[in-house]
């Protein structure tokens, strides 16, 4: 983000914001969203808020996109038997109200209604 104002995924990394964790490490954090839209609904973050969506963490760190995914599948084996829906909304038009890039991770029970 090029912002100066903390993205509010930064200050849920600093713990400014709560939020409810349910994986961190060095690279990413994950929480529960705010307004699930899904029995599971997570959102994996970078704790580097340089990429304000998928394409240009693709383009800059394919490894950390890598890391991003792999923590996705982790917490869906923990949670719903390793099968998930995986969302990067991508643009205002395609519904990103957040550009610090973050996938949301949609599990159980889903249907159209569900569908980001
Ligand atoms: P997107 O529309 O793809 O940019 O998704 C942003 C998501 O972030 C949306 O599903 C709601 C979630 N969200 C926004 N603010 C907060 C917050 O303060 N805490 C949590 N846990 N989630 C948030």
């Amino acid at each position: 983000m090029s912002s100066s104002e903390p993205s509010i995924f930064s200050k849920i990394v600093t713990r400014e914001v709560p939020a409810t964790i349910v994986a961190e490490d060095d690279r990413v954090i994950a929480f529960e969203d705010i307004a699930p839209a899904a029995p599971v609904h997570v959102l994996v973050v970078p704790k580097t808020e340089q990429y304000r969506d998928v394409t240009e963490l693709a383009a800059g760190d394919p490894e950390l996109l890598a890391h991003v995914v792999a923590t996705a599948r982790r917490i869906a084996d923990e949670r719903s038997g390793g099968q998930f829906r995986l969302v990067f909304n991508t643009g205002e038009a395609a519904g990103q109200t957040v550009f610090h890039v973050h996938a949301h991770v949609l599990a159980g029970d889903l249907h159209e209604g569900n569908l980001l």
